[in-house]
């Protein structure tokens, strides 16, 4: 009989003749090193031992595995490495069944292929997400997978990153069995024993034949390959990936999975990886801000949305999807109805993708309820404001809510820049106020910043960050100021690019320098797409407040002016086709900047693309960083969340924090103080990157301090 030590993450049990060896490794069975080596030992026991006729390889608690331990990446690599283990399944003399519940993912479905024979529950989930990481499989997933399924439905996997269920992987052939019940243990164990008694072999997947038709494993090769250049050509692993494949089909095994580790090393090494588990793990951590630790949050069953305009209605559909039924609230009949045939119509484009039956979408409506009067939400748990952005206009609304609301009831404001402080001073009740602003269209965006004023009680922040969760958001932690984390940053990197329009670059260069960095839009393509009158509008409002010494660009006053207000007029710093949404260069335009600059005596300079990003993240980071210094953000992985979540900053690149830590703070502050040189009002390096650099540290160094 094989001891059992109750410490150990690897348990070995004798079930009859069959070794159970279960992976015990919390809270996701992660493949640590440690995980490793128990596994080569179980193995190694396994295969010495007569009174053992097969193994059944399961996972404690939630999940089978979810794959290799994304902490250890970035590390110095610890024996024996997760492929070597793979092999040692593979190769044992007796057969090896894998028993599948939870999550089956990377690493952890590379285990599952390198057993003989799989069985899953009907609820597991399988995958290999390690694109979505900046990887590729490396344990042989490359070349195991396509063996198994085929090049194209490998392929599909590996580079969407996917997860599927037991069904989907059964018609693929990725599992053998779904259990006919939950119980992965006693499934597993009769379905090894049927196997004995049908003597069957320890088959392996390394000789699987999926890819015997050459010809259309070759066909979907290329097509993934083209796929790749098109869709995700700022991406280095997909690529690689494909190679993987291609391998697989004209290398014996064991070359393929020689080659499939150089390509996995190299991903290992790319700053794209590093930048990919950054924003993996920030993600996380932003959903634990001290009031989630030191609160439980409110009950929320009933929610009052005010207001039925873009944002309104986006708010009632996010709320909505998550299951929560809604009273929408508008000041007459006519703006009720336009408010709740936005709603619908959200949920009519899905009928009409076939993504939704009409019967569903009645389900969904019927939890949605409409009034003229505040008085309609006394029952409220929880009511967000998305009325025009006026503070007089809010605080109207505000003293209606403390009017009619039940205590305990929060009280979420959507304002993007308003002072959220003095909106709850205005009441009798300013613990129960809270900023959620949501980015639009508020169904999609992931992002959700929990604005915080000085006098919010924890459980109310908490409960924001709960219903974050139930809206399946992604919450960031931010302290009230003009802007709150994203837009205060955003008005300083646009500035810097009002700055280069009117000393020389054109807007469409631009556009297409931070295209190419990696963000999906330009900054005067996200203008256009969002209203030239809304930017407008906050400029306006500024005008008196503005430090008269500091530089202001007025191209685009002069463009709205006129009436350009982007995609919704057919025209901004873009000429739109009639109801089109990709934009033409507009001569009238560049010949507006050209007036501009003469009427401000600046003689055009030629702007390199490298010089253009230099300046617009140097922005960024510095404003960022005093973020940071004032505590608006807990920490810099806060911003960074922010803009890949709300603002497309390129998630492989972490955010701007995680790049500045890349490109070195070091340099950035080199070119802080460069283009301060002429611009010193504007290029104040951050305190804190000055301390930093003083330091010789990071910005990632702050991460851990929340
Ligand atoms: C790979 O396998 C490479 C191989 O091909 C080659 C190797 C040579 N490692 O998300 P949750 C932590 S690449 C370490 O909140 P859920 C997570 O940080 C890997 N830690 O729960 C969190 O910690 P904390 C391929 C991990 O139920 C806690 O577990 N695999 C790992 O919403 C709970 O996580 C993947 O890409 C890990 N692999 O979702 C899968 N996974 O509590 C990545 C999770 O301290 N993981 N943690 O914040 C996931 O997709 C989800 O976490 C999962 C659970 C679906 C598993």
């Amino acid at each position: 009989m094989i001891p059992v030590t109750p410490s150990d993450v690897i348990k070995r049990e004798l079930h009859g003749r069959v070794l159970v060896v279960r992976i015990d490794n919390p809270p996701v069975n992660a493949l640590s090193a440690r995980v490793r080596n128990e596994l080569q030992l179980a193995f190694e026991a396994a295969e010495a031992d007569a009174t053992v006729d097969a193994v059944l390889l399961i996972g404690a608690g939630r999940a089978f595995a979810g794959g290799a331990d994304i902490r250890e990446f970035g590390k110095l690599p610890k024996p024996p490495a997760l492929p070597d283990v793979c092999n040692q399944i593979e190769a044992c003399g007796k057969p090896v069944v894998a028993a599948i519940h939870g999550v089956a993912l990377g690493g952890g479905l590379e285990l599952a292929l390198a057993a003989h024979y799989r069985i899953a529950v009907s609820g597991a989930k399988f995958g290999l997400p390690e694109v979505t990481l900046g990887l590729l499989p490396g344990s042989g997933g490359t070349q195991r997978a396509p063996r198994l399924v085929g090049a194209k439905a490998a392929l599909d996997l590996m580079l969407s990153g996917r997860h599927i269920g037991a069904k989907d992987a059964h018609a693929l052939g990725l599992i053998d069995e779904i259990a006919s019940t939950d119980d992965v243990l006693a499934d597993g164990l009769a379905y090894t024993q049927r196997l004995l008694a049908a003597h069957a072999p320890a088959r392996r997947t390394r000789d699987a034949r999926a890819l015997a038709d050459r010809t259309s494993s070759r066909a979907a090769i290329e097509a993934a390959r083209a796929d790749a250049a098109k869709k995700t050509r700022h991406l280095f692993s997909p690529m690689k990936i494909v190679d993987a494949v291609q391998a697989a089909l004209e290398m014996s095994f064991d070359d393929g999975l020689r080659h499939e580790r150089q390509l996995f090393l190299q991903c290992l090494d790319s700053p794209q990886r590093a930048g990919l588990v950054h924003a993996f793990f920030a993600e996380r951590e932003v959903q634990k801000a001290p009031e989630t630790r030191k609160a439980k949050p409110r009950a929320i069953t009933n929610v009052g949305v005010i207001g039925g305009g873009t944002m309104g209605a986006g708010i009632a559909v996010a709320l909505l999807d998550a299951g929560l039924p809604v009273t929408m609230i508008e000041r007459d009949d006519a703006s009720l109805l336009r408010g709740g045939a936005l709603v619908e119509k959200v949920y009519d484009r899905l009928v009409e993708k076939g993504r939704m039956s009409l019967e569903e979408k009645a389900d969904v409506l019927a939890r949605l309820s409409g009034s003229t009067s505040y008085d309609a939400l006394d029952k409220a748990d929880l009511v967000i404001e998305a009325v025009f952005e006026d503070m007089a206009v809010k605080k109207a609304v505000f003293a209606e809510l403390d009017r009619v609301c039940k205590r305990g009831a929060v009280l979420a404001t959507n304002t993007s820049y308003l002072d959220i402080d003095a909106i709850a001073a205005s009441i009798s009740r300013p613990a129960d106020v809270v900023g959620l602003h949501f980015f639009s269209p508020a169904n999609v965006m992931k992002l959700l910043e929990v604005v915080v004023p000085s006098k919010a009680s924890a459980d109310v922040i908490a409960t924001a960050f709960d219903l974050a969760k139930k809206l399946r958001k992604v919450p960031v932690r931010a302290g009230v100021c003009d802007g709150f984390i994203g837009n205060r940053v955003l008005a300083i990197y646009r500035a810097a690019a009002d700055h280069m329009m009117e000393d020389g670059a054109s807007p469409y260069q631009i556009d297409r320098a931070v295209r190419d960095f990696g963000f999906p839009m330009g900054p005067f393509q996200v203008s256009d797409l969002a209203g030239g009158d809304i930017g407008w509008a906050t400029r306006k409002r500024r005008a008196a407040t503005r430090d008269p010494k500091m530089r202001y660009v007025q191209i685009a006053d002069r463009i709205c002016e006129r009436g350009w207000f982007g995609q919704k007029t057919g025209r901004g710093f873009y000429l739109y086709a009639e109801g089109g949404r990709t934009g033409q260069p507009d001569p009238e335009v560049e010949a507006i900047i050209m007036d501009e600059r003469q009427r401000a005596g600046i003689t055009p300079r030629t702007f390199s693309d490298d010089e253009i990003m230099r300046r617009y993240m140097a922005a960024m980071i510095n404003e960022g960083a005093n973020v940071v210094h004032e505590g608006i953000a807990l920490r810099p992985l806060d911003v960074d969340v922010t803009f890949v979540h709300g603002y497309g900053f390129p998630r492989h690149r972490g955010g701007p924090m995680k790049y500045a830590d890349t490109v070195g703070l070091a340099n950035v502050l080199a070119d802080i103080r460069e283009f301060a040189k002429d611009d010193p009002l504007f290029w104040k390096p951050s305190p804190l990157i000055v301390d930093l650099v003083e330091r010789g540290a990071t910005l990632a160094s702050l991460n851990q301090s929340a």
